[in-house]
């Protein structure tokens, strides 16, 4: 049941430079993958929601993709930018993530950060979201602070490892506090509103991103075609994915000697299936060559995309 009236209710932008921690800190949050991580830049493509609830607030975070000015095929690269940006718009509060190991204070404010603050033309509160203090020193942490504080009147600043943990519930406590009276909008027990497809096409995505060098996850996209229980074996979730790549060239390379590649990615991501959906599963992936993909309007809705207004 949802409560009409919560003490503090609202929607949260997760935004900032890619590779900053902002999945990782939604994933600490709710205790659970929601959304993907990975060393590699650009990792998050959509955008994805957190449901953070207790006995009296809802917390609804938006976990957006890194922005960027690079370009790498120029419409998705666009609307990724774009989703972050209306998804701060959107919003009643915004956390922007900076990555202190990235960071130097003395040559002053990271450009990705300037612009970003540039561009992020919002009426609601925007908190500073300092992460990765475990990995740097605490005063290069307060400076970076510092120095980025002279840039907008953030309405906050939070020092956290999203790692770890540490700073996490204090930030926590910081936005639903600012966040008004409101409506519970989803049931307590839904900690995402993503579907079963997403969720695992990004899983896919995922074991792409750590096992597949440079950029050729960059030019691939996961599709999820189909998920059907099998009539025969009982319980055996059968799963129908389709990645697809850019050029025959990356196919050879997914695919891999003997197709081990696609069978490690299948692999591993049919193990972290298995625990996610509790059942035995059957994942079929097969690998399709479409050129420019990233510049098809039409796989870029398939894969969930908006085209949002900026
Ligand atoms: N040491 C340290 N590493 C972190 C922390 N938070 C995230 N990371 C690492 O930073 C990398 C990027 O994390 P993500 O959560 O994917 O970053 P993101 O901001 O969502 O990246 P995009 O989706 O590409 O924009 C991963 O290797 C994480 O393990 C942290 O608090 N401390
Ligand atoms: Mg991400």
């Amino acid at each position: 049941m949802l409560k009409e009236q919560l003490a503090h209710s609202g929607f949260v932008a997760v935004i900032g430079a890619p590779n900053t921690g902002k999945s990782t800190f939604i994933n600490t949050v709710i205790g659970k993958k929601v959304s993907i991580v990975s060393p590699k830049v650009q990792t998050t493509r959509n955008a994805i929601r957190g449901i953070y609830t207790t006995d009296d607030a809802q917390v609804i975070f938006t976990d957006t993709p890194g922005i960027t000015p690079d370009d790498l095929g120029k419409m998705l690269n666009d609307w990724m930018n774009r989703t972050a940006f209306s998804k701060a718009r959107e919003a009643d509060a915004v956390l922007l993530f900076v990555d202190v190991t990235t960071q130097h204070p003395e040559q002053g404010p990271g450009k990705e950060e300037i612009d970003i603050l540039c561009k992020l033309k919002v009426q609601c509160p925007v908190l500073l979201v300092a992460n990765k203090v475990d990995a740097v020193k605490k005063m290069r942490v307060d400076d970076t602070v510092a120095v980025l504080g002279k840039q907008y009147p953030f309405a906050g600043a939070h020092r956290i490892s999203a790692l770890s943990g540490a700073g996490v519930p204090e930030l926590l406590a910081a936005v639903t506090a600012i966040l008004p009276a409101g409506p519970q909008y989803f049931e307590a027990e839904e900690p995402s509103d993503q579907t079963d497809e997403f969720l695992i096409a990004e899983i896919v995505r995922e074991k792409m991103f750590h096992l597949l060098q440079r950029e050729l996850p960059y030019h691939s996209a996961v599709i999820v075609e189909r998920i059907y229980d099998h009539e025969t074996i009982a319980g055996m979730l059968v799963i129908n994915a389709t990645i697809n790549v850019a050029r025959k060239s990356q196919k050879a390379i997914v695919i891999g000697e003997k197709g081990r590649m696609l069978k490690q990615i299948g692999t591993q991501a049919r193990a972290e299936l298995e625990t996610l959906f509790g059942r035995k599963i059957h994942l079929l992936l097969h690998v399709r060559v479409e050129e420019n993909w990233f510049s098809s309007e039409r796989t870029l809705k398939k894969m969930g995309f908006e085209k949002s207004e900026e």
